[in-house]
């Protein structure tokens, strides 16, 4: 029977914060596909998913936590929200405001997000401010906004954002039939590591939902990685980074807000936070553009990166199932996929307007 995906509230209610008469903020994120890698499994000997959610309604996994934070917003009767954003918060919070009706404000560190991003704040009206500033001042100020003045704060720190993210798990375990023995994901405000975590482990055990007890999903958890940008890598330094810097804008946070659920959800995991370099992140978003037919921005490619340095220095196991989330959508930040590995710019060959010389140039010979 045709089944119409509902968006993470309405297919997860009874696991998130909301009931029957919530009046759900929705544009059909969740739901994305979970794709067999084929050149990393043959690569690691495992058996290696990416959960692609750049196939959410904004190009990221924002969307997950943004339905049900602007739902939060709209029960509580809020006007306006802000975010601060590296530019797929902004993107999400935009349009989901503009889905609720709200005023949106954001807040992005100038010069440093990505032209897609910029773009999507501002086709949904949001009024978009760039702070003299990184991620972390931009956040900073978004809190003391949402604190002592009358907008809504959407970032994740905003616990519905985690509930919302939560839901990337459970989709996991749906499609797999269990949860995989390790989940690889890019780190950066560390949300989504915590969420995942978060996810898993309900999944794992019984659930008291509001309508009883719900019987546990999966029968085990899965061992946690996450991988940082080496130059904006508080949680392999031990403490926050005042001048972050990568070419995976994305990422680009130095005093992370979910510092102590991310590193709950490595210890308790057993699993590691580790840096890539951006050499290794670039490499690892030509991989999954070639090799794979996934088209991903870099930053969400540092967890592909992970994977492959961990194979390469002979830390990753064979045999197992692997899940990374790959986390925004290439177009985001497409120039990336203009540059070859030397550094120099792709430039596409120009030919005349005639069959004969097309073939020669495509190496065909004709029939
Ligand atoms: C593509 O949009 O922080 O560790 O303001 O856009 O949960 O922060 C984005 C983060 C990974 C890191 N991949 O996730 C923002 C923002 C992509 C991202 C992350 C982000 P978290």
């Amino acid at each position: 029977m045709a089944h119409q995906w509902r968006g993470v509230i309405r297919e997860y209610a009874d696991r998130l914060p909301v009931t029957e008469a919530t009046k759900v903020i929705t544009l059909g994120e969740g739901g994305t596909p979970l794709v067999h890698a084929q050149k990393l499994s043959e690569l690691t000997g495992s058996e290696v998913y990416l959960k692609v959610e750049g196939m959410n309604p904004t190009g990221s996994f924002k969307d997950r936590g943004m339905t049900m934070a602007m739902t939060a917003a709209v029960e509580a009767g809020a006007k306006a929200v802000v975010c601060a954003s590296t530019g797929n918060t902004s993107a999400s919070a935009a349009a989901y405001a503009t889905a609720a009706g709200l005023k949106c404000a954001v807040l992005v560190p100038e010069g440093k997000i990505s032209m897609g991003k910029l773009s999507q704040a501002i086709a949904h009206g949001a009024t978009l401010l760039q702070v003299d500033g990184n991620f972390d001042n931009c956040l900073d100020i978004a809190r003391k906004l949402g604190e002592s003045y009358p907008v809504f704060l959407v970032n994740s720190v905003n616990p519905a954002r985690i509930q919302g993210q939560k839901t990337g798990a459970f989709e996991v375990v749906d499609s797999l039939g269990d949860a995989p023995d390790i989940h690889v994901l890019p780190v950066g405000n560390a949300g989504n590591i915590s969420a995942y975590w978060k996810g898993y482990k309900e999944y794992a055990a019984p659930f008291e939902s509001a309508n009883g007890t719900l019987p546990a999903v999966s029968t085990k958890t899965p061992i946690m990685w996450g991988f940082q940008a080496a130059g904006a890598a508080p949680f392999v330094a031990g403490h926050p980074i005042t001048e972050p810097d990568t070419i995976a804008t994305a990422i680009r946070i130095g005093n992370p807000a979910s510092w102590d659920t991310a590193v709950a959800a490595r210890d308790e995991s057993g699993g590691l936070i580790e840096a890539v370099t951006d050499d290794e992140i670039l490499d690892a978003h030509r991989w999954l553009s070639s090799k794979e037919g996934v088209f991903v921005e870099p930053g969400s490619a540092a967890g592909v990166a992970g994977l492959i340095k961990k194979h390469a220095a002979g830390e990753a196991p064979s045999g197992k199932t692997i899940v990374i989330t790959v986390t925004g959508h290439g177009l985001k930040d497409p120039q990336w996929a203009l540059r070859t590995e030397d550094g120099s710019d792709v430039q596409p060959v120009k030919v005349p307007n005639d069959v004969v010389t097309v073939a020669a140039e495509l190496g065909l010979e004709e029939n």
